[in-house]
């Protein structure tokens, strides 16, 4: 693993969602070639990514594979075509509601598909050669023992999707200890963007803000708005994804903002910054979108990973919103508010990502 960082190869599968679509940027911005696994859709995924492989000032830093987390001989024979440095294995059914609803598929990719690709690395022989990021979450913690939740403290899932990670955890573990693989776990917190899916609650709320604005719709569909997050900036996660993996060892890391609020607090910050006023006139319970076991609260320390790497968020709620409302804002061409614009100039005057 002495290989500079100039010369570093990285495979991220799940390229294409928000996560993986920042590490990419992040990667390339450190030099890297980077190398991702993209499923066969109908129709183009690839949205996320398309500013990285419209760069033809870049045209061999990004290199694109079809693959799928159910096919292991594909991921066998990426993963030997590549043998990458670092592996971040971002791929998932990542949508916790959803899982409820096709529990078997989300335990194939998110579980058996995480043991698909340690199991390559075993196989191809790339125990020494090949470092290993498992996406791991704070779902894990579920019916939380403790508040705040640490790296110590006892997972107790609540959903198919948590549960599939579970086993995705501990199988990372397992091949760390069993063989020598470099292979971490970072149990991320909640973390949000314009990148982030449509259907996750932060982003549900700021294009509804938006498209309310515009005139399109009169309404937002949520569930249980008591619910408590701690949410955080997506860019700065996946640095940190990066960072666990530059560790002298392997090693499992929890990346949170250590603040709570709830998606009623979420929707307050967010009506009064796009200047709509009271929520409570634009917001509709609906019962489909109550999971049938919830998560009540998450928050985290995440003192281990501020020790080891020095992991400070700079964004936190209040900021968040702002910047992702002035992207939804741009996306249905309305007068962009501006706040969120000038957050990210100032705390990031070196930012590696194109303005969303
Ligand atoms: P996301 O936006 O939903 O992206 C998931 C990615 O996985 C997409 O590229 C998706 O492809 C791909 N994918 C899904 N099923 C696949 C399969 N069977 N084979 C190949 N690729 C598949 O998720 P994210 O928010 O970026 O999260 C990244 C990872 O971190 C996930 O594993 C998630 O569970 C985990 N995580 C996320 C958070 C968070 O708050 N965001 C917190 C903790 C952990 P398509 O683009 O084709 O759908
Ligand atoms: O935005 P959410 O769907 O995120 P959730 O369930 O916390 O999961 C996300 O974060 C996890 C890390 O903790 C990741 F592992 C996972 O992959 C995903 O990225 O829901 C947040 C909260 C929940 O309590 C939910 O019940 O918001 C509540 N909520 C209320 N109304 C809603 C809605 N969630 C969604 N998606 N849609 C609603 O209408």
């Amino acid at each position: 693993m002495e290989t500079t960082t100039e010369t570093k190869k990285a495979l991220i599968t799940g390229i294409t969602g928000q996560d993986g679509s920042y590490l990419a940027d992040f990667l390339i911005s450190k030099g890297y070639q980077v190398h991702g696994i993209v499923r066969k859709a109908s129709n183009f995924n690839t949205q996320r990514i398309e500013h990285l492989f419209k760069d033809y000032n870049k045209p061999d830093k990004l290199f694109l594979h079809y693959g799928d987390m159910a096919d292991a001989t594909t991921l066998i024979d990426i993963i030997n075509k590549v043998k990458p440095d670092e592996i971040y294995h971002l791929a998932a059914q990542s949508h916790v509601r959803t899982s409820f609803d096709i529990p078997e598929y989300t335990a194939n990719s998110d579980a058996i598909g995480t043991l698909r690709m340690l199991e390559a690395i075993k196989l191809l022989g790339l125990q020494k050669t090949t470092k290993f990021y498992q996406a791991s979450t704070s779902e894990l913690y579920g019916k939380v023992a403790e508040i705040p939740q640490n790296e110590e403290t006892p997972f107790r899932p609540r959903s198919p999707y948590a549960i599939a990670k579970l086993y995705a955890y501990w199988i990372t573990k397992n091949y760390r200890e069993a063989y020598s693989i470099f292979s971490s776990n970072g149990i991320l917190f909640n973390h949000e963007s314009p990148r982030r899916g449509e259907s996750f609650v932060s982003r549900k709320i700021t294009i509804g803000i938006a498209r309310i604005k515009a005139g399109l719709d009169k309404k937002i569909y949520l569930g249980n708005i008591e619910a408590k997050r701690d949410w955080g900036f997506a860019p700065e996660y996946v640095e940190s994804m990066w960072r666990i993996l530059q560790q002298e060892k392997p090693d499992d890391f929890v990346v949170s903002t250590g603040q709570a609020y709830s998606v009623k607090e979420f929707l307050q910050l967010a009506f009064t910054y796009a200047g709509l006023g009271d929520w409570q006139q634009y917001v509709e319970i609906d019962l489909q979108y109550f999971r049938p076991t919830e998560v009540d609260l998450l928050q985290g320390n995440s003192s281990k990973a501020r020790n080891a790497f020095g992991f400070e968020p700079k964004i936190r709620l209040e900021d968040l919103v702002k910047i992702m409302i002035d992207a939804d804002f741009r996306k249905y061409n309305l007068p962009v508010i501006g706040a969120g614009d000038r957050i990210l100039a100032e705390k990031f005057p070196n930012r590696w990502w194109p303005i969303d």
